[in-house]
């Protein structure tokens, strides 16, 4: 289908009722077979904001059919640059429709304009521009053999595309991680189903009108909305023909999908979870270290895989830290995620909020001494509804409290006192999980030592967060397989074949 052709059209009304958030088969919007819906619920107010078509294994039946069609026809014969041409402009357009995104993404996640507008959005279309570039501008790799016969043998190394790749998302920064996945996937000439969190369904529907706009064809693009075990997510990776699954998530259900997905060996690329430290060096800029660390552990309430939840400082700024973090914690504006002044929104649900109330409480009965936080705040009315929580920094565990080895994936953190870099690492990384760690020191020497020996995929010194989008992402231990980013993702959504030519 062209960008001219019509399409049945989703409501996206920014009206008090809810919108219907219908899947996206081979271009169209259309309901589940089974006719089941799931309300998509405000986690700022407890608002149902959406009813979404509730997918399952016939719908991922009918995506599959409609991706294997799209690989054999119009995508799978398109001259690569004018794949990546519509790639590219899939950035463009999600710039152009910013606002529609930036609500669509507040309203399912209550995540704070600032974050959103600065974060979220614009890192959705740049995902799309970066992974269009950079397989423009390939290498092929080739080797020249030398043969008895003096002639020689030349080598070269094939890429094509897996197939049909399954891509299950979380809802912590939805468009952000699941275009991560689907911008290289289709710039590498893959087809997609994507099942983006049961919290946050919005804007991979959002998308799909992207997708339909700039003119990707039917059957590329498929969005299956649902749940996990017995439902869209699982039907996704026990289905025999989608070659690959990339899975964003808890490390539990990439354990689960891993067992899954085993029957029919696909290839698997899993961003999991983490415990990361951060480790604040007596040398560090002491205002930085402070204000990098409210950042790495409060940013999006916490959900962020790649917050830190363990801050480690050296005990001669030890108590002066702790003090500075909590005026840090303290002065965060709770409240209407869509006000410029607000810089922490909710939980992404009260379910949510009950683990990390538990994890509160917890702390508590393993010998903590809350320094602040630990509750729920008191934002009137409005929010009473809502799944807000007061930003937390404890102090006093042991290394063995769960609270200090468990992800809590919540605007908490831990502070322990250290006085040697070498206690610092190896409490580091005594983790069961390596996804990041943060360093602060101003000495360069010590910022490369301990960046070498801490285990982690990511190590950040002196910020947190800083992307590139061509450098490897992803952990060691239970927080991954594999890693994203420039030709790591290439290196996941394609096959290569190796020609040996005699000449
Ligand atoms: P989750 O694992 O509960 O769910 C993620 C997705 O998997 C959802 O779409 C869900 O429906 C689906 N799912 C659940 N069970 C499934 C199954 N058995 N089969 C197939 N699909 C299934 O994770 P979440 O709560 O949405 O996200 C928070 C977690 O994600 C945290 O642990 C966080 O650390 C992690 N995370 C990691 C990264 C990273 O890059 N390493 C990034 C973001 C989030
Ligand atoms: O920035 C990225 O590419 C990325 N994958 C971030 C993940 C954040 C986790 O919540």
């Amino acid at each position: 289908m062209l960008a001219s052709e019509p399409v049945s059209n989703m409501e996206l009304s920014t009206s008090e009722s809810p919108k219907k958030l219908p899947l996206f088969i081979n271009g169209r919007f259309v309901d589940a077979i089974s006719g089941a819906t799931f309300p998509d619920i405000s986690p700022v107010d407890g608002r149902v904001v959406a009813d979404v078509s509730e997918g399952g294994a016939a719908d991922v039946d009918r995506a599959v059919l409609a991706a294997r069609e799209a690989l054999k026809g119009p995508w799978g014969t398109m001259p690569a640059n004018a794949r990546l041409d519509l790639v590219a402009k899939v950035a463009d357009r999600i710039m152009e429709r910013f606002d529609e995104f930036l609500q669509a993404e507040i309203a399912d996640t209550g995540k704070p304009l600032g974050w959103a507008c600065e974060v979220d959005i614009p890192r959705g279309a740049a995902n799309f521009r970066i992974f269009a570039n950079l397989i423009r501008n390939l290498p092929t790799e080739c080797f020249q053999t030398d043969t008895a016969d003096g002639e020689g043998a030349l080598n070269y190394a094939l890429r094509s595309p897996l197939g049909v790749v399954g891509v299950i998302c979380p809802w912590n920064l939805p468009l952000l991680l699941m275009t991560w996945k689907v911008a290289p996937a289709l710039a590498c000439g893959n087809a997609v189903i994507v099942k983006p969190s049961e919290e946050t369904p919005a804007t991979a529907t959002l998308l799909a009108e992207v997708m339909n706009e700039v003119g990707i064809p039917p059957g590329v693009y498929n969005v299956v909305h649902g749940f996990g075990p017995d439902s869209a997510g699982e039907a996704i990776t026990q289905h025999p023909e989608i070659s690959a699954i990339t899975f964003t998530g808890e490390s539990r259900t990439g354990q689960a999908i891993m067992r899954t997905a085993a029957a029919n060996v696909k290839h698997l690329s899993f961003e999991l979870g983490g415990k990361n430290p951060a480790i604040i060096f007596a040398d560090a800029d002491f205002d930085a270290a402070v204000k990098g660390t409210a950042r790495s552990t409060f940013s999006n309430c916490g959900q962020v895989c790649l917050c830190s939840e363990r801050v480690y400082v050296e005990r001669s700024i030890f108590d002066r830290f702790v003090e500075a973090l909590k005026l840090e914690a303290e002065s965060l504006r709770l409240g209407d995620p869509t006000l410029p002044e607000t810089t922490m929104g909710p939980l992404i649900s009260k379910g949510h909020r009950e683990k990390v109330l538990y994890y509160c409480n917890l702390a508590r009965e393993e010998g903590a001494t809350v320094i602040t936080g630990g509750g729920i705040p008191d934002l009137g009315p409005a929010f009473a509804d809502g799944a807000y929580i007061q930003p937390t920094i404890w102090t006093g565990l042991p290394e063995t409290a769960r609270c200090i080895r468990e992800e809590i994936f919540g605007p908490v953190c831990h502070i322990q006192p250290f006085d040697t870099e070498e206690e610092a690492i190896a409490m580091a990384n005594d983790s069961s999980y390596g996804l990041c760690a943060a360093i602060w020191t101003t000495n360069l020497s010590r910022a490369h030592r301990v960046a070498r020996r801490v285990e982690a995929g990511m190590v950040w010194v002196n910020t947190w967060f800083l992307r590139d989008l061509r450098t490897p992402f992803g952990g060691t231990k239970l927080s991954g397989v594999g890693r994203e980013g420039g030709i790591h993702s290439v290196e996941f959504y394609t096959e290569l074949k190796n020609v040996c030519v005699k000449l």
